[in-house]
């Protein structure tokens, strides 16, 4: 039997971190599509920010991009964060959109180009000091095009000497969170390309690094929450990136293309022990041709939806039934709970909580749509078209 109250009291706990990118105009490489009331500067995707917490209540921290959020005083960012029951989030670092970087950046063969890396880096530690961070997320998209391109040993070498200056610089209660990511933009040998990877860079630093997740980063077929439970296991799981693919890297909203997948992941997090303030369940989309604000909505509501379904699975039944080796039985015990509808459940959690049960509902009559396509002209891009 499964306890209603503590399954009520992990939902209302649960916080979903959204992405400052996600709420600018983005697009492909072919076409980026503008949208009315898109927000021009920071503090206007902290507003809209704001939103998405006020009518899910699950979402109340924003992670920033530097230098796509680049302000004059970061201090000055995170109280206007405040104001609206915001806090700053994970300081995603960009190391590759300079002409510096075609080789690479940490990795790259010249040192000189490495220290403007590691610089940056380290300058997103300031950031983080200033307003109030807790998480450097890194993602490198260094790699190599060729076979022999580069000395791939090297490149490993120079990762990690990179790496530890800037875990050497980490603050009290500063973690550094690593990404992994298959291919793209390096077609032939990613430097970070699995979690593996990740993992072993992050064992060799020390506890306050760890591996970053990000769902859409793996092949076609990859036992995502096998990872998962590995990383729980070996205490390295820093968070999630959560989106949705079909092919590649797609970033589309979490759930939409595999709900099963998140609700097997979401398993593997209660199971491990993982719902906790300890792994940083991160929002890492673009919204192409939808509007922005109600598909965040929509991707918290996911992955709230993953959540409860996968706190409902009746333990007692699922651990008798695999101690017995009744295969069919442990199966029905996942699925019964998979196929439980738990709007419901969650409309109600959000109205004990004095929200309204349907969040998309009450941001459509909110009015803010309007508002900002008659206030807000020239929405700022993402910072990237893919
Ligand atoms: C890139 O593919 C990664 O998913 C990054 O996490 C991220 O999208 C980028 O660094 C934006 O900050
Ligand atoms: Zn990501
Ligand atoms: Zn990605």
């Amino acid at each position: 039997m499964t306890d209603l109250a503590a399954v009520k009291a992990a939902l209302t706990s649960q916080a979903v971190e959204t992405a400052s990118w996600a709420y600018g105009n983005s697009g492909t490489r072919f076409k980026v599509f503008t949208q009315p009331g898109v927000p021009r500067t920071p503090r206007e995707k902290l507003d809209d920010a704001a939103k998405v917490h006020e009518f899910t209540g699950a979402a109340p921290t924003v992670a920033l991009h530097i230098p796509w959020d680049t302000v004059d005083d970061y201090a000055a960012l995170a109280a206007y964060a405040r104001d609206r029951g915001l806090t700053l989030g994970a300081i995603n670092s960009n190391t590759f959109q300079d002409d510096d970087f075609r080789l690479g950046s940490v990795c790259h063969p010249d040192p000189a180009v490495r220290r403007k890396a590691v610089d940056h880096l380290l300058a997103c530690v300031d950031i983080m000091d200033a307003t109030g961070s807790r998480d450097l997320k890194l993602w490198f998209a260094d790699g190599t095009n060729y076979p022999g391109q580069d000395d791939l040993h090297a490149r490993q070498d120079r990762l990690a000497e990179a790496l530890a200056t800037v875990y050497e610089r980490l603050g009290e209660g500063q973690r550094m969170l690593l990404e992994y990511k298959f291919f793209e933009p390096a077609f032939y040998a990613t430097d970070v390309p699995d979690w593996g990877t990740a993992y072993a860079h992050c064992l060799q630093l020390g506890p306050r690094a760890k591996v970053v997740v990000d769902t859409g980063h793996h092949a076609p077929g990859t036992n995502i929450e096998f990872i998962v439970a590995t990383l729980l296991r070996e205490k390295k799981l820093g968070g999630f990136d959560f989106n949705s693919r079909f092919y590649a890297d797609d970033d589309l909203m979490v759930g939409a293309a595999d709900p099963f997948q998140l609700f097997r992941i979401m398993y593997e997090v209660v199971r491990g022990g993982g719902l906790t303030a300890d792994v940083a369940f991160m929002l890492d989309q673009c919204h192409n041709i939808e509007a922005k604000i109600p598909a965040i909505i929509r991707s918290v509501m996911n992955v709230q939806e993953a959540t409860a379904k996968a706190l409902l699975v009746d333990g007692e039944a699922l651990g008798a039934a695999q101690r017995s080796g009744d295969v069919l039985e442990a199966n029905a015990a996942l699925m019964d709970a998979y196929n439980t509808d738990v709007r419901p459940l969650l409309a109600e959690v959000r109205e004990e909580q004095g929200l309204d049960g349907d969040p998309m509902g009450a941001y459509w009559s909110s009015g803010w749509a309007e508002k900002t396509a008659a206030e807000r002209v020239g929405g700022q891009q993402a910072g990237w078209g893919a």
